[in-house]
């Protein structure tokens, strides 16, 4: 068996994740819909050998939302202009299973997938907010275990229009005239609760078989279906213990299912803060995280709770009972926070501030963050992180002084492994 070694995706977040951050006076505050700054993250991030770059989305926004949700490019356009400058690479999307039709989604992302040479993913979500509903014909949001139900076959749609042909199924002979193989085309003809699907689709297999499946969404239900069905999985990283359980879990529920456990990655999303000393790197965080008035981040809390008005509440009181509210939204996330809340004796004031700018536990100079990294790696707790940069020039600093000190200690890459997502991730080619 070869050497176990870490690896990063890289999320490219626009302005970032806070609702102020894009007033810092380096962030470029038009970053959401410049390609420029695309290019030149992604183009970084292949200059560490990350495996993929990562694109969150979703479907609905409010005057509530956060400056990068307002307004962004949609993932399959961006990405594959992505595709066409870069060459190693992989290019992750997130694509609604509630809210996108299987033969079409199946359809873009294997074009994506020969565009780039076999480099493309699809982050599944379920969507999470009720809003949503209304862009889509008002085909209101489906409760949180339907949701999952309606993901599976989803998923096994677009998998099956995916395997529609045969690898050798075009062998294209200009003397005999046979551009492709009858016998290695098959029709899917799904019958389902939620969908009927007859295929065949109309593109071929990619390099890698068909596009990586990555999940986000942690409870219960998105844990088993994890398992079942994922190759990849995003999700929180709060402490090295609780991400350790998560693992374990996840892998455990994995074998479980019947797959190999090393065939399903566990990415937690971290943004290190690199300088050149702690106090340094602490003093950055103070300045940035003083960027965020406490309404704001409130209003941020609040969406994770489906914008729950949270105004008639003192905020420096002990966290409200909230029951089932944040239930059909973003579960796992509330659970957590409301979990915490309890655990901590948080008040509504220290959550909102905590959920809206998280003090990164990834922090100091390039040898305080990799020893940090490497602690998390040795005890098991991760296969890779996805790294956030809303902190101006922390993810250069993480490319050109972190990259260079796993590598001296063999806990990373110093080239990659291949020429396709499932290559450089570690998990087989589909046949
Ligand atoms: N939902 C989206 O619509 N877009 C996203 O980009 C997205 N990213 C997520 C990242 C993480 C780490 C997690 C935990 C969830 C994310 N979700 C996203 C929401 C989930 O897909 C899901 O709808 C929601 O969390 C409820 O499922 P859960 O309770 O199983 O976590």
């Amino acid at each position: 068996m070869s050497k176990r070694t870490i690896h990063f995706g890289s999320i490219l977040h626009g302005v970032g994740g806070t609702t102020d951050g894009w007033r810092h006076p380096e962030v470029d505050e038009t970053a959401s819909t410049n390609f420029d700054f695309y290019k030149a993250r992604t183009k970084l991030a292949e200059k560490g050998l990350f495996d993929f770059v990562f694109i969150a989305d979703g479907l609905y926004i409010s005057e509530k939302s956060i400056p990068h949700f307002l307004n962004r490019f949609e993932p399959i356009t961006l990405l594959s202009s992505l595709a066409a400058i870069t060459e190693n690479i992989g290019l992750v999307g997130t694509f609604s299973s509630t809210y996108t039709d299987p033969f079409t989604l199946a359809r873009q992302l294997m074009s994506l997938d020969h565009l780039s040479n076999g480099r493309a993913g699809w982050n599944l979500v379920t969507s999470p907010q009720a809003g949503v509903a209304k862009n889509y014909n008002n085909r209101e949001l489906p409760p949180h275990d339907e949701r999952y139900k309606i993901a599976q076959e989803h998923l096994d749609v677009v998998r099956g229009l995916w395997r529609s042909w045969e690898a050798d199924a075009f062998p294209r002979n200009k003397e005999t005239g046979e551009y492709f193989d009858p016998s290695k085309l098959h029709r899917l003809n799904y019958e389902g609760d939620y969908y009927q699907v007859a295929g065949p689709l109309n593109i071929s297999r990619s390099k890698q078989g068909e596009p990586l499946i990555f999940q986000a969404g942690s409870s219960e239900n998105g844990r088993a279906f994890a398992a079942g069905n994922a190759e990849a999985i995003f999700t929180h990283s709060s402490s090295l213990e609780e991400t350790k359980a998560f693992y374990d879990d996840v892998k455990k529920r994995a074998q479980a299912a019947g797959k190999n456990p090393d065939y399903v990655k566990i990415y937690p999303g971290i943004n290190p803060l690199v300088a050149d000393s702690l106090e340094e790197a602490e003093a950055k965080y103070q300045e940035f995280a003083s960027l965020i008035p406490i309404e704001n981040a409130v209003r941020y809390l609040a969406r994770y709770f489906d914008d729950y008005d949270f105004s008639s509440y003192d905020l420096d009181a002990p966290f409200p009972e909230l029951g089932d509210i944040g239930k059909n939204a973003f579960r796992s996330t509330t659970d957590y926070i409301k979990q915490r809340a309890k655990d901590n004796n948080q008040t509504l004031r220290q959550v909102a501030l905590e959920q809206a700018v998280p003090r990164p536990n990834f922090i100091g100079t390039p040898t305080d963050v990799a020893d940090e990294i490497q602690r998390w790696f040795e005890a098991e707790a991760i296969d890779g992180f996805i790294i956030g940069s809303d902190i101006p020039g922390s993810f250069e600093r993480f490319i050109n002084e972190v990259i260079p000190i796993l590598q001296e200690r063999g806990i990373y890459r110093k080239a990659y492994a291949g020429s396709t997502l499932r290559e450089n991730i570690g998990v087989p080619i589909v046949k």
